[in-house]
């Protein structure tokens, strides 16, 4: 449902200032501790963060898609790990539930999500299933009213914060490919759930994946979303919907970047003046305006596409692939605007250079995105 005008622009001020008062001075610690401080993760509660896309019926705000990428606009303005604390229960990891689960289901989880109270997490890649998703080998074998699950997940986000996971698993395993996999909630208590040490990456500290194991781990079959062999289908659309949300952070993290190269521009001097005079820099500002520009309508019209009904899979492919290589392209020429402090780590371009590497990784590589977008133009699907 759409805020009105008033509410809107209240909500993302809000969010603006946030971001600017609260997160912006602790990125440089929270990359050190590769941790987000408590009273950070309750202030995104107070705020909603938690609950953007979980319809107000279940306790959160309710947004729109175009309004969700408003506000993700804002959003990406810091250190990409602080979204990432509200990133799983905002999309991957509670979507599933918004848009396949049944009324008991939305009951007892969204109102937790949403608050924050419950931490969501998207249960699909593994070891040997990453680009190809449907080569899931965790199984979920029925038992009575149950299912029992085997198999280890990998590079799970907020895995070892998360309360509840959104699993992918075999329930066929004599089907190969996307026809045998269902979708479940596991609540994180299961027993026989056991969670891997965080892994050490090359940027965003703070946010953490971790494997995740499960050992004839027993769920209800209650909790399965969608009907059996549907999950592939489940990670699919949840993933459409997550990658607009990316793309949405990107420009945002553009847009600082594109600001915090202004600002030294217009204060460097070399050769007698400013830096921001040399022509060359100019050319290096204007690629960076110019694309952030554009994927910025990019995101907004998939957005509003799919506010209106629409299939959005090949758009949101699009959105993803281009803003993510964007704002690798607008670091890269931010750590060579600012020259030597660029690459030293107190300036804090060369923490953003290395956070924004994996959104060209993260819910489906840039080549898996060419894919996407190639199979539907070649399907007729315009
Ligand atoms: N929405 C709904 N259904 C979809 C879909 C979408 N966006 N994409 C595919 N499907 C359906 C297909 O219609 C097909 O169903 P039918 O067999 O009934 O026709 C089924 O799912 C299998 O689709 P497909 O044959 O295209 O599957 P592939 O194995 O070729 O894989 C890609 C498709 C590569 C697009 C998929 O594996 C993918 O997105 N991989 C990247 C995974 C990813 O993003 N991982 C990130 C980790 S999660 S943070």
């Amino acid at each position: 449902m759409a805020l009105d005008a008033d509410t809107r622009a209240q909500l993302i001020e809000q969010v603006r200032r946030f971001v600017r008062e609260t997160c912006v001075p602790l990125e440089a610690r929270i990359a050190e501790d590769d941790s987000v401080p408590g009273d950070v993760i309750a202030g995104m509660r107070s705020l909603g963060l938690f609950g953007l896309s979980i319809p107000e019926a279940y306790g959160g705000l309710g947004l729109s898609m175009e309004e969700e990428v408003l506000v993700a606009f804002e959003l990406g303005q810091t250190s990409p790990a602080f979204r990432s604390v509200i990133g799983t229960n905002v999309g991957i990891g509670s979507q599933g539930v918004v848009m396949f689960g049944t009324e008991e289901q939305k009951r007892e989880w969204l109102p937790r999500l949403a608050s924050g109270e419950v931490i969501a997490s998207f249960a699909l890649t593994e070891p040997n299933a990453g680009s190809d998703a449907a080569s899931v080998r965790t199984t979920a074998i029925r038992d009575g009213d149950d299912y029992v699950v085997n198999g280890t997940k990998r590079f799970i986000t907020n895995a070892n914060r998360a309360g509840m996971f959104t699993l992918m698993a075999r329930t066929d395993p004599s089907r190969k490919g996307a026809s045998g996999i269902s979708a479940f909630i596991v609540p994180a208590t299961t027993k026989g759930i056991s969670i891997g040490k965080p892994e050490r990456k090359m940027g965003q500290q703070g946010a953490h994946i971790c494997d995740v194991i499960f050992e004839n781990a027993r769920v209800p079959a209650r909790l399965r979303l969608g009907a059996e062999g549907e999950g592939f289908k489940v990670a699919m659309r949840v993933l459409d919907r997550g990658r607009l949300h990316i793309s949405a952070v990107c420009v945002g993290v553009a847009e600082r970047l594109i600001r915090e190269c202004v600002r030294y521009a217009r204060e460097r001097e070399q050769f007698g003046q400013k830096i921001g005079e040399f022509q060359l820099i100019q050319a290096m500002l204007a690629d960076s305006r110019t694309e952030a520009y554009a994927a910025r309508c990019m995101v907004l019209d998939a957005a509003r596409k799919r506010d209106a009904g629409e299939n959005v899979t090949a758009e949101a492919a699009a959105s993803k692939y281009f803003a993510s290589e964007m704002v690798g392209r607008v670091a890269d020429r931010a750590v060579q605007i600012f020259g030597g402090a660029g690459y030293v780590a107190d300036y804090g371009i060369e923490r953003f250079y290395r956070d924004v590497r994996i959104f060209r990784i993260y819910e489906g590589t840039s080549q898996i995105q060419q894919l996407v977008i190639a199979r539907s133009l070649l399907r007729g699907d315009e």
